[in-house]
């Protein structure tokens, strides 16, 4: 909470959104064809109440917190961030998880008009990603909906993202369309396109080398000169013991 935030306007032009084109300005361009509202999520799997729900009654009746994370990118930069939203535990405790649900899968949009860059293979669309249940109840693990005061840009995943600020950027899912409760660990983009480069955990941990860089440093985006890269993501403290027992070198 006491660094001092990234721009906004540096947050909302330099972005990863492969639906919106692989280039970082590409999203801040493409933007404008995602139509954000109306929206639902469909909620299924091992919970009490499955249905496609309209995300105002998703939200509800919560209050909208503000928190400040560092969002990191798998490409070694950073940004802090005023996210707006609420923790994603709050959302799954009233979904009433059934105790087979031992991981969370997520989905974004899949409309190749309003997301055209689905209409070239990049990536196995709908982009997909997951968390283990108890990386998802963590309070530390948001689903935003805003940032910097008002709603989230397109290019930020508008209307609903995923934050998990002390994991690699690519886990932090936009424009969220589908929530699944599910027994088996989710499959997900990064991890079915290159599995020897992105595992499942996705764990910040600058002393394991990315096999084609080294992520012992990051930029601070704004900042001149690179700063050592902090264990996951400098919340060790907060989420280590979720990993406790767990060789983060076969599990990354
Ligand atoms: N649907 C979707 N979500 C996505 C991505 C994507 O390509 N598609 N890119 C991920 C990656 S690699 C990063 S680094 C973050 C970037 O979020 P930002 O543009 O808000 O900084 O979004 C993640 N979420
Ligand atoms: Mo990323």
């Amino acid at each position: 909470m006491d660094e001092p935030q990234t721009p906004e306007s540096d947050a909302t032009t330099y972005n990863n959104f492969y639906e919106m084109g692989t280039g970082k300005g590409d999203p801040a361009r493409n933007a404008h064809l995602l139509r954000s509202e109306p929206w639902s999520v469909t909620v299924e799997g091992e919970v009490a109440r499955p249905g496609v729900i309209p995300l105002e009654d998703f939200l509800r009746p919560h209050p909208l917190e503000e928190r400040i994370y560092r969002l990191r990118c798998v490409e070694a930069w950073s940004m802090v961030i005023p996210w707006v939203g609420i923790p994603l535990g709050d959302v799954i405790r009233r979904l009433e998880p059934t105790s087979k649900a031992k991981y969370v899968a997520f989905e974004t949009l899949l409309d190749p008009e309003q997301l055209p860059g689905q209409k070239r293979r990049v990536l196995d669309w709908p982009y997909r990603e997951g968390l283990r249940m108890d990386e998802a109840m963590n309070p530390l693990t948001l689903l935003a909906v805003g940032m910097y005061g008002r709603t989230l840009p397109g290019q930020n995943g508008a209307p609903l993202r995923l934050v998990v600020p002390w994991k690699y950027g690519f886990k932090s899912i936009k424009s969220i369309v589908r929530i699944r409760l599910q027994e088996e660990e989710p499959a997900t983009s990064w991890n079915l396109s290159a599995p020897r480069e992105y595992g499942f955990y996705a764990n910040v941990n600058p002393e394991v080398s990315h096999p084609r860089w080294s992520q012992a440093r990051e930029r601070r985006i704004g900042d001149w000169s690179k700063r050592p890269t902090l264990p996951f993501n400098g919340y060790a403290e907060q989420v280590a013991g979720l990993y406790a027992g767990m060789d983060l070198r076969r599990n990354f």
